[in-house]
């Protein structure tokens, strides 16, 4: 998929403000498996929703850290990709660029992107369940979930379904969204809210949408050009055609 629209060249030379809005597609081809792809081998039996859940921890608190040590040591174990690259190349070259993310595996940062609002959290930090106190990094054991001082679990600093998102980021990608005159979505199913509801609210405020996904989502019908492809292929074709 090479073949970038010289309409979409041109707004992007001539655009004030882009949204770049990503999800578990553009991590893929660094080896991490989809959000809905993820639940394999010894995760098969349980859905999403149960993993990543505040009921799940609270009833399996052991399968859910042994889910998250796991995925977490996948995130350490792979690079950025070339999706990665051209999305912080295109911070570089646009600096009026606001990078969204659903990801939680820090590859954007590790990619070269300077910013990036992550919606959902990061996997590499540890907050309490008990208390909600941030509380850093990882320990080097994590054969098991450690105590907080206040005597709570720890558990991954992420957005788990039923929490709220941290509101100052939620304010800044709504600002950012509101204010966008293009918007390209990568890589995400557009399934999980409220940050599918970006591209959308982007759009009523008169923004060219551009989606970057090889299969169809809920998005497709509605945004102003499909980008039909692998992220790490079209990604760095939208870079090389901005010359
Ligand atoms: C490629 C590719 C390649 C593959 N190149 N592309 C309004 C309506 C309906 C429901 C709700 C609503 N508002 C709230 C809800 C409830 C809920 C929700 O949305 N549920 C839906 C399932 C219906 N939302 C919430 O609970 C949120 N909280 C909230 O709203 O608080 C207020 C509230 C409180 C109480 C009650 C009600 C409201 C929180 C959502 C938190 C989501 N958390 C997770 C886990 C984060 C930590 C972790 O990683 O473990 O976030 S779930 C998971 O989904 C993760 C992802 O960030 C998120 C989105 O997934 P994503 O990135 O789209 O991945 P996939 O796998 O779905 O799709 C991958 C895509 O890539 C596919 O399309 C592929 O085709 C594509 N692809 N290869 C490009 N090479």
């Amino acid at each position: 998929m090479n073949d970038i629209p010289g309409e979409l060249v041109e707004r992007l030379r001539d655009c004030r403000r882009l949204v770049i809005f990503t999800g578990a597609g553009v991590s893929a081809e660094s080896g991490i498996p989809t959000f809905r792809d993820a639940q394999t081998g010894l995760w098969a039996k349980y859905s999403p929703e149960q993993l990543a859940s505040p009921e799940g921890f609270r009833q399996e608190p052991q399968t859910v850290w042994d889910w998250y040590a796991w995925r977490r040591e996948r995130c350490l174990a792979v690079q950025p990709n070339p999706a990665h690259r051209a999305i912080a190349e295109l911070q570089r070259r646009l600096p009026h660029a606001t990078l969204i993310t659903q990801n939680v595996d820090g590859l954007h940062q590790r990619a070269g992107s300077a910013s990036a609002l992550e919606l959902h959290g990061n996997i590499h930090r540890l907050k309490c369940f008990r208390c909600g106190e941030n509380s850093g990094a990882w320990p080097d054991d994590c054969s098991a979930p450690p105590l907080h001082s206040c005597g709570g679990l720890l558990r991954p600093a992420v957005v788990w379904f039923g929490e709220n998102l941290d509101h100052e980021v939620l304010e800044a990608a709504w600002r950012a969204a509101e204010e966008a005159d293009l918007f390209f979505s990568i890589g995400t199913s557009s399934l999980v809210y409220p940050a599918a509801d970006l591209p959308f609210l982007a759009q009523r405020n008169g923004c060219y949408v551009v989606e970057v996904n090889p299969q169809p989502t809920p998005l497709s019908a509605h945004a102003n050009l499909c980008l039909n492809g692998a992220a790490g292929v079209v990604m760095p074709a939208v870079v090389a055609a901005l010359g």
